[in-house]
């Protein structure tokens, strides 16, 4: 992409309305627009970013063997009724009337709309197990929208639902999506760490939030100190295998880590007290497991293999896809700008031409645009008009991971500059070094974006 060419409406003051740096830094770098209280329209690249999330989240739910699908946004309140929900879920469902006076709501989430589904097309045994997900908007009708992305009323949520005979087998549904999660975030660049949880409105005993540790976040959480240097690493999961998905959930939830709701504080002490911490979190995701809580309310039986029908267990699992952009945020900038991780990032590389208009600093910026795009990354190249300086704040300020600056003076010595946004650090490179570098960084990060 060329920056003359893009839409990229950054602002150069600090938006007076937004709390918190990772609000502050998407509205400034062009990624979001408020239309209304916590409903947002995603502008270019926001929604570059957005997608590569989503791409990064679909990937690893195939991985785990889940299906992708799509449900509607709009329901009837019938099923809801049915399940006893349209009632319990209060305020924050958004409830709708059709022009024939039919009760009808904007989707909070979807137990109820996928249970019928399977309700009406599972009836044996041999049909599961079973895991279906989509990514789709969801409305809340929350009481407090704010932080931008963070707590939206609308916002984009990956909602997945397990189908299984036994409930042992729903919690092996429920590791596997504990450990899909693992991996999940840490191709984001980010540490989510598992916590014992409270279920809330979805139901169920048995339910663990990710939270990423982050000043600004709004739950308070207690933990081990040692959790955080548990990293999930380049580990090959069988998802398939019981007894491996098991050890991965017993690895990652046996030190303490839990969230206020479910705190309790004589456990807690037993944690040496060095090791005991107190922070704020970001929930960018949760997985349930109720058993039959749904399947009862809504008659969802399968014939078992001894002829007898049986009630489905189930459980629900849930990434916050647009939330994560927030979170991403928080865990990675600095006083000029986002620093984007590789895996998410919206533009691969960014080149930045000093002085527009030379005929080699052109060609050079042309060249590497050219030989970028046609290694299938997307460069960002700045061939605007402008000083260098505003090249580089604008640069700064969106956060690409690398920038290959390009000048006359360079081009003299047959170099230009490749520079890291997180480090700073620059190095002198031939052209088609930068690039074959550029190139090679991005080899275990290739998620096709828009
Ligand atoms: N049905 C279950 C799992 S599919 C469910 O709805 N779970 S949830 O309520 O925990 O939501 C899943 C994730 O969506 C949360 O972990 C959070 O990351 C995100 N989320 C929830 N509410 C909001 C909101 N108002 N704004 C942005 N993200 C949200």
């Amino acid at each position: 992409m060329r920056l003359s060419r893009y839409f990229l409406p950054v602002l150069k003051e600090n938006p007076s309305e937004a709390q918190i740096v990772s609000h502050r830094l998407m509205l400034r770098a062009g990624m979001i627009k408020q239309s209304s209280a916590g409903i947002y329209s995603w502008l270019p690249m926001g929604f570059k970013v957005l997608r590569k999330i989503e791409n990064i989240v679909h990937e690893e739910q195939m991985r785990a063997g889940h299906i992708p699908m799509q449900m509607p946004t709009i329901q009837s309140a019938d099923l809801w009724r049915e399940s006893g929900r349209y009632d319990d879920y209060g305020e924050e469902m958004l409830r709708i009337k059709d022009r024939h006076d039919h009760d009808m709501l904007f989707t909070p989430t979807a137990e109820e709309l996928i249970t019928d589904i399977v309700r009406s097309h599972v009836k044996s045994y041999k049909d599961l197990p079973l895991t279906m997900y989509q990514i789709q908007w969801k409305f809340r009708d929350e009481r407090r929208p704010r932080f931008g992305v963070m707590r939206g009323r609308e916002f984009y949520m990956k909602d997945g639902y397990n189908f299984d005979l036994t409930k042992e087998d729903a919690l092996h549904a429920y590791n596997r999506h504990l450990v899909s999660y693992l991996r999940t975030y840490e191709r984001m660049g980010l540490q989510a760490i598992p916590m014992r949880a409270d279920s809330g409105p979805i139901g169920g005993d048995d339910t663990h939030e990710f939270l990423v540790l982050a000043e600004t976040g709004e739950s308070e959480v207690f933990y081990d100190s040692t959790v955080t240097d548990l990293s999930f690493g380049d580990r090959d999961i069988d998802y398939d295998n019981v007894e491996q998905c098991a050890a991965i959930m017993e690895e990652f939830t046996t030190k303490y880590a839990r969230t206020d709701e479910t705190h309790d504080e004589a456990l807690f002490n037993e944690v040496p007290e060095d090791r005991r911490k107190v922070a704020r979190g970001i929930e960018v995701g949760q997985i349930f497991y109720f058993g039959t809580k749904y399947s009862d309310a809504l008659g969802a039986t399968v014939q078992g293999a001894d002829g007898k029908n049986q009630a489905l267990h189930m459980g629900s699992h849930g990434i916050g896809v647009s939330r994560l952009l927030g979170a991403i945020i928080e865990a990675s900038h600095d006083d000029n700008g986002i620093i984007w991780p590789e895996g998410v990032t919206p533009f691969h590389c960014g080149i930045v031409n000093l002085k527009q208009g030379d005929e080699a600093a052109d060609g050079a910026c042309e060249d590497l645009y050219k030989q970028l795009t046609n290694a299938g990354l997307e460069p960002l190249y700045d061939d605007r008009n402008e000083r260098a300086g505003g090249k580089f704040a604008t640069m700064d300020l969106i956060g690409l991971p690398w920038r290959i600056t390009v000048g006359p003076r360079g081009l003299k010595n047959g170099v230009v500059e490749l520079t890291s946004r997180r480090t700073g650090e620059s190095e002198e490179l031939a052209p088609a070094d930068a690039v074959a570098k550029v190139i090679a960084i991005y080899e275990n990060h290739r998620v096709v974006g828009l």
